[in-house]
């Protein structure tokens, strides 16, 4: 390959070689000028919000062969309390793989989330794991989430343990979809969980953006309150749109206030925040224009493009050691649990757990990010 010296370089183009690191006093294109004014450093590893990530199988869960009868998604934040990680999640065991919405009965799962319940496990290393028990069961009909409980997430707030959950009271498929998210409370995160049996973030009215649905409830404390992200679905059949919000509360029961700039995030699918220095930092997976990002908000509210980055983890529940801290300073994250699907094999379809690990943390050595 052929050199050339930089000196030569910039005086054939009139360009140094080397950009200099404060914005130069030239034209620039579009493209030149959101390099200095959009991204915090011009190579991606120079970005503290930049990362690529790591998967390993997670030990201890049993998949029965991977015949599509057991599934565990969405896996929540993970704490460390009493010497131990922890971790809940979707659970499904039933007699068949998810059959579709028309096929599906009282004991037939329309899809992977259908049926469900909510489990969780401990670990002491983070990758060996063992399943304790149901956390949070399907309630009676006609209690929200008679039909299917999914895709929780863990607040702690003043002593107590607070799981919020998408309670679907119809089959997923057949608008069951459209579910509002309920919670339950307990003094320890072993349980056992009082179901509040109500409500807590209800949808929108008729033709706002969060209408449809409320899922993946992600609560975080900010400025000593409980900042809850979610996602909705707009029903742009057949383009479904996917955006996330935020709802506010100075209380784990509500009233939550949603913010009126909702969304404040355009794209994505499941929710993965955590406090980051002054602000907020997400994982923006999946869909959406700004899919494959991670964005970050100085004030939790209005999040701005901070990198671009690849194979980002589905639904990823990150260790946090400040999520609840109510942090003036967010050390970030550097590893958590996120779930792979089953998508090719219709008839086995499912999901299964795994870790993943990452460098979105400002100190990789700090040993409270372990
Ligand atoms: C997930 C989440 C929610 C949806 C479904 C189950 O990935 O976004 O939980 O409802 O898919």
């Amino acid at each position: 390959m052929l050199l050339c010296a930089p000196s030569a370089i910039a005086q054939e183009t009139g360009f140094p070689f080397v950009l200099p690191k404060e914005k130069p006093d030239r034209p620039m294109s579009a493209a030149m000028l959101r390099n200095y004014t959009q991204w915090s450093a011009p190579r991606p590893e120079d970005n503290e919000l930049y990362t690529q990530f790591k998967y390993t199988k997670l030990k201890g869960f049993d998949y029965r062969n991977h015949d599509g009868t057991v599934s565990r998604r969405d896996p929540s934040k993970v704490i460390f309390a009493n010497g131990k990680y922890y971790v809940w999640y979707t659970k499904r065991d039933t007699p068949t793989p998810p059959k579709g919405a028309d096929a599906s009965t009282d004991t037939i799962p329309s899809s992977d989330w259908d049926l469900c319940d909510i489990w969780y496990a401990t670990s002491v290393d983070g990758f060996t794991w063992e399943e304790q028990g149901i956390a949070i069961p399907r309630p009676p009909k006609p209690n929200v989430g008679w039909r299917s409980v999914s895709t929780t997430d863990i607040l702690e707030w003043k002593g107590k343990y607070y799981l919020y959950y998408q309670g679907f009271m119809e089959a997923s498929g057949k608008r069951g979809d459209d579910c509002p998210v309920a919670v339950s409370y307990s003094d320890s995160p072993d349980g056992p969980w009082t179901p509040h049996n109500q409500i807590v973030i209800p949808n929108g009215a008729p033709g706002e953006w969060d209408q449809y649905s409320i899922h993946d409830p992600y609560p975080l404390v900010y400025k000593g309150k409980i900042y809850l992200y979610y996602k909705s679905d707009f029903d742009g059949d057949p383009q479904l749109v996917r955006m996330q919000g935020l709802a506010i509360a100075d209380d784990p029961l509500g009233p939550f206030e949603k913010h009126p700039l909702n969304p404040v995030i355009n794209s994505g699918h499941e929710t993965t925040l955590f406090p980051f220095k002054e602000g907020i930092a997400a994982l923006v997976i999946r869909d959406g224009n700004e899919h494959s990002t991670v964005q970050y908000a100085e004030d939790g509210v209005n999040f701005e493009i901070a990198s671009i980055t690849a194979m980002m983890p589905n639904a990823g529940g990150p260790f946090i050691p400040d999520a609840f801290t109510d942090t003036k300073y967010g050390r970030g994250i550097t590893w958590g649990i996120s779930h792979f699907t089953n998508a090719t094999t219709w008839d086995k379809n499912h999901a299964v757990l795994t870790r993943f690990d990452c460098d979105l943390s400002l100190d990789l050595n700090d040993p409270v990010m372990k």
